[in-house]
């Protein structure tokens, strides 16, 4: 083969994974993204010619490999532990206790991290190169998503080496996340689509790894943030706080909220720092995740039967209030499907006024036997939409409702046809000239990411369409 040919793809590979790397992982993008896809295609190209260029950290290797019939699985090389959860100062105190009682020591230091709400992975290099990435699982056996984590532009398909090493084994750990604007925008998509929408980014990334077909993964906003690892063979740590240095220089992304090596006093001003930063942060956190910055000490304190001795989940506050169904009401979308929401009595979650809740589908309603009148708990998680957890029962006073679907569209009164759609039912009206769907569709034809035209609002939409123009 024309050693041109050679050289030019290996140029491309290192350059698309510096600028990969730069854009995913350091926000810093020094090529545009036109550029960007233009060395892509031409590697792809090269590769197509000539396969065996196509090494398997290559940046083509990111776009999916053909569908699986089935998840292997595999076991852990060292047990995923779960987390015991802190939910109050004193709880952590008395973790501290235990920790200085067990090791007969006082110099403990912690490092804490924000406890990322996602889907743990463990992703696994043999001489720097991905090799194996697998679920949690029930943290001993995990399932095998190898080629769905190989499409996460933030994964490194290939360590950096840090001071000229790359370690034989290095097992690292983390969590899979979609941020919250990305999340919004595949949810507006998936209702655009007809397609059910995701109750949450965890959710939405826990269903995207769970793909056999990686080129389904390849297109959801997938990211990670490590913090751990599991087998380590020619490496070696002495403090968590060393270790996530490591994984920083290594390639991975890891979180700029994590706070190292600090005393006890620091780790609760710490909790409601992050506490109050928790809403401008891009993705969902439900606490902080508190560690025993000292490796060493870490081995003395062990684990129990699912969780490590040395580290503690301490949980944030949920914000939920109980409140009053007032009405439900049915929203049409632009694609004509029904969307039962709540009108609540309104009620101050966490210093935001709710009234309305998404009810999703006639199965949530049924399933969690929601009727008007009811008095609900309503949480605001990290999640934008405030979502109806429960129907306190025992408030019941026999002035409860029950709802159903209405039989015709409420805005055109044309019938409704239902659907079955992963397991759920979708009501849809099909009337394409349905005034709610005019005014959807318009609403999106005019929006940020269609025409982006200004001015041109819900209102102004809603009076043109009413006065038929
Ligand atoms: C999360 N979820 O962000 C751990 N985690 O450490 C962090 N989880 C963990 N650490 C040991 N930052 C077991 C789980």
């Amino acid at each position: 083969m024309d050693k041109k040919i050679v050289d030019e793809a290996a140029a491309l590979q290192k350059e698309l994974t510096e600028h990969s790397y730069r854009y995913h992982v350091l926000d810093d993008p020094v090529i545009s993204d036109a550029e960007y896809d233009r060395m892509l295609r031409r590697l792809i190209q090269i590769e197509t010619q000539f396969p065996q260029l196509s090494v398997p950290d290559s940046p083509t290797k990111r776009v999916g490999a053909p569908p699986l019939d089935a998840f292997e699985q595999a076991d852990h090389s060292l047990p995923m532990l779960s987390l015991d959860n802190a939910f109050d100062d004193q709880d952590v105190k008395e973790f501290h206790q235990r920790i200085i009682k067990n090791l007969s020591a006082d110099d403990i230091t912690y490092t804490i991290e924000p406890k990322l709400d996602g889907v743990a992975v463990e992703l696994r290099y043999e001489q720097g190169v991905l090799t194996l990435a697998t679920t949690r699982g029930d943290g001993v056996t995990g399932e095998v998503i190898t080629e769905n984590v190989r499409t996460i532009r933030s994964v490194p398909l290939r360590l950096n080496p840090v001071d000229g090493n790359i370690p034989n084994i290095l097992e690292v750990r983390g969590e899979v996340i979609i941020k919250r604007d990305k999340f919004e925008s595949l949810n507006h998509d998936r209702e655009n689509m007809g397609e059910q929408v995701f109750a949450n980014p965890r959710n939405a990334a826990a269903g995207s790894l769970r793909q056999l077909d990686s080129s389904i993964t390849a297109s959801r906003p997938l990211d990670i943030f490590v913090y751990g690892t599991g087998l380590l063979e020619g490496i070696s740590f002495s403090t968590q706080a060393e270790l996530l240095d490591y994984l920083k220089s290594a390639g991975f992304p890891v979180n700029d909220h994590i706070k190292k090596n600090i005393s006890l006093d620091a780790v609760l001003a710490g909790y409601r720092e992050l506490d109050a930063l928790r809403q401008t942060l891009a993705y969902d956190i439900d606490g902080m995740v508190i560690k025993v910055n000292n490796i060493e000490y870490q081995h003395r304190l062990g684990q129990k039967i699912k969780s490590p001795r040395w580290a503690i989940a301490y949980k944030f506050a949920a914000v939920e209030e109980i409140t009053k169904i007032n009405d439900i009401v049915v929203q049409v979308g632009r694609t004509g499907t029904l969307t039962p929401v709540a009108l609540l009595e309104p009620v101050n979650i966490g210093g935001v006024i709710v009234s309305r809740a998404t009810l999703h589908n006639e199965d949530e309603i049924k399933r969690k036997d929601i009727r008007i009148n009811d008095s609900v708990l309503v949480i605001r998680s990290g999640d934008v939409i405030p979502k109806i957890i429960k129907v306190i029962k025992d408030q019941r006073d026999g002035s409860e409702k029950n709802f159903s679907m209405p039989e015709v569209c409420p805005v055109c009164s044309k019938s409704i046809e239902k659907e079955r759609i992963d397991k759920s039912t979708i009501n849809r009206c099909v009337n394409f000239n349905c005034q709610a769907q005019i005014k959807e569709r318009l609403r999106h034809f005019v929006s940020k990411k269609a025409f982006n035209i200004d001015g041109l609002g819900k209102k102004i939409i809603e009076q043109l369409v009413d006065e038929q123009l």
